[in-house]
């Protein structure tokens, strides 16, 4: 291995870099201050219009990840005949690319060959990749996570406006009276915003908050009317929404006859307003849908977000469209706190939509599939070529990919085999590919085991660009630490081999350059004349020095380049991009998911994200203050259904579907309704044996959008039998192939597994002794070993202490019925172990320390459950203001309020039936 370059920060007195936050939509400015090369103080940006200064706890844990551990820092090349990598030169990895690319679009044309990138690539990357792609290798195969989390989104918006339009600002939240949630989890996963929103309501109590769901989620915490609707049937609801509006005398004629076409269609096909049948095809109680028509229909001001629960899904796009068609029937859409609001997901959604990343999109909000648009773009980039048709759509590409129709893919910033749906498929098409390229920052990933070249990124914190949060807003990404190893920035890779494969056009020296271009080509014949307009222009941006680049503050688009400010919502002329300047109701008839439960497959499998992970845990699942609050994948399920298919809260349950299997814990949170299991989406086989929940989901996608329906799928649920539990903490790896089930979890100073196995151990299988030592490599007969047995109960406790400091310790039980992990990790702390503490590990439990804190719930001051529930009782507290002024959890980052809420009603319920 060669070495790593790390060059050391030697500055006195640290700089702030202000910087936007790598994860959600939300885009929040952090302001990060390098201590050494891997130690950064990280705190929100008070100056960024996006969060005023707070972060989420992600945000806030950001320091966490910017260590090295298991980067990717060398170009790498797999040997074919041993599967074994090994580091080469830049020269090397760039040409290995670029002629294996060459090869195969000679041989087989230039639809063999395929891009897989990422909505959280900066916008120079995504711009230089879809510029090769679809201007000079002369394909449209290169498509987007973001196919997996906005295309309906992009979808609805292009049908309904003409033009992928998000109207809103952040501020229209806090300007509406209504606001309407709609399969968003906002409280964990745009929590920013989601704060924003809850101190409205503090402010004006009047202010409604509904939100759709048909789980109960930590959201609803903080709801006025929750609609725990059947999954999938938000188009149903709308459109009776819509029904009831007309039937009401409550839409706007004036504005619908002035500004859209489609109404009367659109309303014929969402049928009668019906209340009960509408609740009945919903599930949902008549009393609670009549209050939340009503109060839509009252208030003119109303917001309606809408995030995965809408777009992910089989009739994704008609969902967005029936969500728009109520607010265009009304007039509530392009005035302040009013109009409907996609949130987008990742960092960089909006700037890969501006730069056309989608196969089917072409830059700068032009279309691929318009004959004039395409010769526009390929004079202003004076390109060789340009892509005649859309390109693949990811379940389609890698569909194509097993086929062998593509045979060689690079995929950048994302991890398709835990991301796509029906997992199990990816890693059989990657296994066929080719030519298999990644581009990533960390070297161990599901996807990478099948990358025969791997090429280093630089990450977050080490590279420069722009990303554009869902309100339009461009910040841009600063750099504040070295470039580690051998790592370049995504949009360098992408020239170095776009320049080897002769292609001019990337002779870019620094992002800047490349931003210019992007800026110039949104204004490029952009005016109503040409008949090529688009609201977005970034005219204004073009031109820029690097030190005004650099400089740049956060920025609303439109911002053309005659005009100064920016930052208007979009369509407050009430002029539409469609060619006629109007927009279009879209008549949404209610189709059921293609894949509905029956007797082998019951259960109706939803799936989405966790408050402390991001997506695939590769940055996320290295620090161990976010690994508290949740650390395994779960099964939620209504307890009867549990019942009924003989699993217990706490046991393992294998969840199978007709694509594939996954095995996790089973756990009530008591939001689901019976019919309904939910499992997040994190963990892979990086972090644990089998909860892939990618390789249970179905592959099938919405027909306008082709995104996938991940919150739909038939499963069954079954009981996973092992003969025990357990769990083991270490400072290095244990052997862990001899355990049938495990995850792991990152600790401080060590790493934890649980674990669960199938073996006996008695004397013909091998004891819990022998398992043990083998277990954590202790081979030394002479080690210091701390052990405890009791066979009849199936307890076994054992613990190995190196120079009086403990160096491992595993527990196991039959019963699922272990010991609290937190004073365990604490001797974790210890350089010293006391006489207590080596007779607390026999013992399984802490002498003297007092209580068992419980899961964590707070991450940022790591206060667990019980400690919050104990003061909740024993002080009477009945705000979560008052929980925080007692045990701090809630003081810092405030993602966990909406859970002390539920713990306080939890608690006082309790209270109630104990006494
Ligand atoms: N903590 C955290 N935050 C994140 C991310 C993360 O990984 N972790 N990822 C980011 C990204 S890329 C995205 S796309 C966003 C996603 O943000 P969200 O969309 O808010 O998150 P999800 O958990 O995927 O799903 C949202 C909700 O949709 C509900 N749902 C399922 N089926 C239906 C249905 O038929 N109708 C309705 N109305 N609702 C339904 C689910 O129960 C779930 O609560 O989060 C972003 N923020
Ligand atoms: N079942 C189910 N599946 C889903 C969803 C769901 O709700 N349910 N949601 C879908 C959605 S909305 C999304 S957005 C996707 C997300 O899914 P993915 O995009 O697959 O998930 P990430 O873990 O964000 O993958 C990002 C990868 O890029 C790497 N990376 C980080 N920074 C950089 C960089 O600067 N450059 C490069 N080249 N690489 C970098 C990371 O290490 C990681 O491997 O998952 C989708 N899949
Ligand atoms: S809400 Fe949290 S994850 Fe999203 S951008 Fe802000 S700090 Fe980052
Ligand atoms: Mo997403």
């Amino acid at each position: 291995m060669s070495s790593i370059d790390i060059i050391p920060i030697t500055r006195a007195d640290p700089v702030g870099v202000r910087t936007t936050c790598p994860y959600c939509g939300v885009g929040c400015g952090v302001v990060a201050t390098p201590r050494t090369a891997t130690d950064v103080a990280i705190a929100g940006d008070e100056t960024h219009p996006s969060n005023f200064g707070r972060l989420c706890v992600k945000g806030s844990a950001l320091g966490d990840t910017v260590g090295l551990e298991g980067r990717l820092l060398n170009p790498k090349l797999r040997d074919r005949a041993t599967g074994a990598l090994s580091d080469v030169s830049w020269d090397d990895a760039i040409g290995t690319v670029a002629s294996g690319f060459a090869r195969i679009i000679a041989e087989h044309g230039a639809d063999a060959v395929a891009f897989y990138v990422s909505g959280q690539l900066l916008t120079e990357d995504y711009y230089v990749a879809n510029k090769l792609m679809k201007g000079y290798i002369g394909s449209a195969n290169i498509d987007t996570n973001s196919r997996l989390c906005m295309s309906s989104s992009v979808a609805g918006h292009k049908r309904a406006f003409g033009e992928d339009l998000v109207p809103m600002n952040y501020e229209d939240l806090e300007l509406a009276d209504l606001i309407v949630l709609v399969g968003s989890n906002t409280a964990w996963c745009h929590p920013i915003l989601f704060q924003r929103m809850m101190k409205v309501k503090e402010a004006r109590p009047d202010v409604k908050i509904v939100v759709i769901d048909p789980r109960h989620t930590a959201t609803c915490e903080m709801a006025d009317l929750h609609l725990p609707v059947k999954p999938g049937s938000d188009v149903r609801l709308f459109n009776g929404l819509l029904a009831f509006l007309a039937a009401h005398g409550a839409t706007d004629a004036a504005f619908v006859d002035a500004h859209t076409d489609g109404y009367d269609a659109a309303l014929s096909a969402a049928g009668a307003a019906d209340i009960e049948q509408v609740a009945r095809d919903c599930n949902v109680d008549a009393h609670d849908l009549l209050n939340f028509y009503r109060l839509f229909t009252r208030t003119e001001r109303v917001v309606t977000v809408y995030s995965q629960g809408v777009n992910q899904s089989s009739a994704g796009t008609d969902k967005v469209n029936s969500i728009i068609n109520c607010h265009l029937a009304t007039g509530r859409i392009g005035k302040p706190g009013m109009g409907p609001f996609s949130f987008t997901g990742q960092p960089n959604a909006m700037g890969g939509r501006e730069v056309g990343g989608l196969a089917n999109t072409l830059a700068a909000h032009l279309e691929l599939d318009n004959g004039n648009h395409r010769g526009m773009v390929q004079t202003f980039w004076s390109s060789p070529r340009m892509a005649a048709r859309a390109g693949l759509k990811a379940v389609e590409l890698f569909d194509a990919i097993e086929a062998g129709r593509v045979k060689a893919v690079w995929i950048m910033g994302t991890n398709p085999v835990v991301s796509l749906p029906d997992g199990d498929r990816v890693k059989r098409a990657l296994d066929k590919c080719e030519l298999v390229v990644a581009s990533d920052i960390i070297e161990k990933t599901d996807t990478n085991a099948f990358a025969h070249v791997l090429l280093p990124a630089l990450g977050w914190g080490e590279k420069e660009g722009t990303v554009t949060n869902s309100e339009r807003r461009i910040s841009r990404q600063r750099a504040f630490l070295p470039a580690p190893g051998h790592a370049r920035a995504d949009w360098r890779i992408i020239c170095d081999v776009a320049r080897r494969m002769g292609y001019d056009g990337f002779d870019f020296d620094a992002p800047h350059e490349i931003f210019d271009e992007h800026a110039r080509l949104s204004s490029y014949r952009n005016d109503a004349e040409s008949g090529v307009y688009r609201a977005f222009d970034i005219g204004g941006l073009s031109d820029l020095t690097r030190e005004q680049y650099d400089a740049l503050q956060p920025v609303q688009w439109p911002l053309r380049a005659a005009e100064a400010a920016s930052g208007t919502r979009l369509f407050e002329t009430g002029r539409f991009s469609h060619a006629d300047g109007r927009a279009r109701f879209v008549a949404t008839p209610p189709r059921a998911p293609v894949n509905a439960p029956d007797s082998d497959y019951p259960f109706v499998l939803n799936t989405g994200r966790v408050r402390d992970q991001w997506h695939t845990m590769t940055r996320t699942g290295r620090s161990a203050k976010l690994a508290g609050h949740i650390s395994e994948s779960f099964i939620d399920m209504h307890p009867q259904d549990a019942l009924a298919c003989g699993v217990r809260e706490g046991e393992l349950a294998r969840i199978t579907s007709r694509w594939g299997s996954m095995i996790a814990r089973v756990q009530h949170s008591g939001g689901m309704q019976r019919g309904s299991v939910f499992v997040p989406i994190h963990w892979n086989d990086q972090v644990a044996s089998d909860a892939r929940v990618g390789a249970v989901v179905n592959p099938v996608v919405d027909p306008v959008s082709g995104e996938p329906e991940f919150k739909h799928t038939p499963v069954a649920v079954e009981k996973f039998h092992v003969t025990w539990h357990g769990f083991s903490l270490s400072r290095s790896t244990p052997v862990i192939d001899s355990v049938t089930h495990w995850t792991r979890v990152h600790g401080d100073r060590f790493m934890r597994y649980e674990l669960a196995g199938r073996n006996r151990f008695d004397d013909s299988h091998g004891n819990h002794h022998d398992w043990a030592r083998a277990f954590l490599g202790v081979d030394d007969p002479h080690a210091d070993w701390i052990e405890y047995e009791d066979k009849s109960a199936g307890v076994y406790r054992a613990a190995h202490v190196v120079d009086d400091r403990i160096e491992s310790c595993v527990f196991i039980c039959e019963r699922p019925d272990l010991p609290a992990r937190a004073w365990l990790a604490s001797l974790f702390d210890k350089e010293h172990l006391s006489d207590d503490d080596r007779a607390s590990l026999l013992l399984g439990q802490a002498i003297g320390k007092g209580e068992d804190t419980g899961a964590t719930v707070c991450s940022c001051f790591g206060v667990g459950r019980n400690t919050i529930c104990n003061a909740i009782r024993e002080k009477g507290l009945k705000t979560a203001a008052q929980v925080t002024a007692c045990v701090k959890a809630g003081g810092n980052c405030g993602s966990c309020v909406p859970e002390l809420k539920k713990l306080i009603v939890e608690t006082e319920m309790a209270q109630l039936s104990a006494g």
